[in-house]
């Protein structure tokens, strides 16, 4: 096959899994494995989905939106269907609600996938009226990060749960999370282990402190003007702040096109406050920013992925630089970019979930970053390692950046999402 039908073929495989996981007015990450809609993955496959059908793009934002709590929180899972193959399900939560969520959130990049829909979008009525209809929503979403889990008002929120992170067991994590009290903990029986290899997911004693924090949260009723406060994990999470602060700034431009100024100017106030307080999470031994941990009052000793991702944002251009230089270090350290962690911590681990794996997702979001920064060559690396992993090994939800091996789940949705993007079919595979 030429390398253009080599790319159209690869290009209508991601197409064809978006329509497999696709459950109408939502989408499956995978399914056996995520059988619910996730929020950070319908945002980021809505993206890939608008090249097929724009209409159904906002519909899978709208139908997340559509359970936003009151409060203004946007949770992590929707559980749409009843499914007995996933650990915690909704009795578990308990959240009283008609259609059961979750009680925590995820990684907000609502505002940014809106606003691509935005700019790309063909039919500009359909675009003017889904984007004014989500922007109110998106800026309550916004409004409530800031009150509920900045309450210090500091410029950055903390996650009370290492699944709001997106990156569930990441080695930032290790130590607050090994703090969190597990007395008391109920029984309980993990489903992953049912759909995957034990050695790609987390430990036991990762999963009896998340689901301890779960008995945690839920024996507070989910309120969360005191969860912040009332929780022994509080963690501020660089890449999570950063694409809170670029939603904010894609939020404020959307506004300004649509009239409404006072979401701006809100939005635009909170991203300049995030930037500024991000430089208090820069490492200078690690060349690279590093989460905070607001319950021991100290940095986290860990280079991860989550300090690259802070490249999402408007960051100084002296610390673009030195994340650019973090990643090219990192391509001589493995064969696929970019790992999830550094591969000189002797806590990392190439197939371990968020402890080494390379991410599909993550490599679009920091390319795109980058490419905002004008890091031309480097964003070429890193979506040419990420074509050549599905060649290798498929739509795997993550990779072994050394020996390429798929990992976790297959036919996944937002990897498929997210290489329709680097190929953007038709315009670049001609
Ligand atoms: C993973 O997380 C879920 C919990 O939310 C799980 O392991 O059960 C993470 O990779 C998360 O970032 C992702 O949104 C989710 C669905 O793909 O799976």
């Amino acid at each position: 096959m030429n390398t253009s039908a080599h790319r159209r073929d690869v290009y209508q495989r991601a197409a064809d899994i978006l329509t497999l996981n696709d459950r109408g007015h939502y989408t499956v990450p995978t399914s056996g494995l995520y059988p619910f809609q996730w929020n950070w993955d319908s945002c980021l496959v809505a993206i890939g989905q608008q090249q097929l059908d724009e209409a159904r793009a906002w519909t899978e934002l709208n139908t997340l939106f559509e359970h936003q709590w009151d409060d203004g929180m946007v949770p992590h899972i929707i559980f749409h269907v009843n499914d007995e193959g996933y650990f915690p399900g909704p009795e578990v939560w308990s959240t009283g609600r008609a259609i059961q969520t979750t009680g925590i959130t995820q990684p907000p990049v609502a505002g940014f996938a809106a606003s691509r829909l935005f700019e790309r979008a063909n039919d500009k009525v359909l675009a003017r009226t889904q984007a004014a209809a989500l922007l109110t929503r998106i800026d309550r979403w916004h409004e409530w990060f800031y009150r509920c889990r900045d309450p210090q008002d500091t410029g950055l929120v903390a996650l009370i749960h290492p699944w709001e992170s997106g990156r569930d067991n990441s080695i930032d994590w290790d130590k607050a999370l090994a703090a969190v009290p597990t007395e008391g903990l109920q029984p309980y029986q993990r489903r992953d282990l049912q759909h995957t290899k034990a050695d790609h997911r987390p430990t036991m004693a990762q999963y009896d402190g998340y689901i301890s924090l779960v008995q945690h949260f839920r024996s507070l009723n989910w309120d969360n003007e005191r969860l912040h406060d009332a929780s022994p994990f509080r963690v501020v999470d660089p890449g999570f702040n950063a694409i809170l602060i670029r939603s904010c700034s894609e939020i404020a431009a959307l506004a300004e096109q649509l009239g409404e100024h006072d979401i701006a100017t809100r939005n635009r106030d909170r991203a300049m406050a995030g930037l500024m307080a991000m430089e208090s999470l820069w490492s200078e031994q690690h060349q690279q920013y590093v989460c905070y941990d607001r319950v021991a009052g100290e940095h986290v000793d860990s280079a991860s992925v989550g300090g690259l991702l802070a490249a999402f944002a408007d960051i100084p251009e002296a610390r673009m630089h030195a994340l650019a230089k973090r990643i090219d270090t990192l391509s001589s350290a493995v064969n696929f970019l970019i790992p999830s962690h550094d591969p000189a911590d002797e806590r990392y681990d190439g197939k371990r979930y968020w402890r080494g794996p390379a991410w599909l997702i993550i490599n679009y979001l920091i390319a795109d970053g980058l490419e905002r920064g004008g890091f031309d060559s480097l964003v070429e690396r890193i979506e040419s390692a990420s074509l050549q992993l599905i060649d290798e090994s498929g739509f795997a939800e993550y990779y072994d950046p050394n020996s390429g091996e798929p990992c976790g789940g297959s036919t996944f949705t937002w990897t498929a999402a997210m290489v329709m993007e680097f190929l953007q079919q038709p315009a670049k595979a001609g």
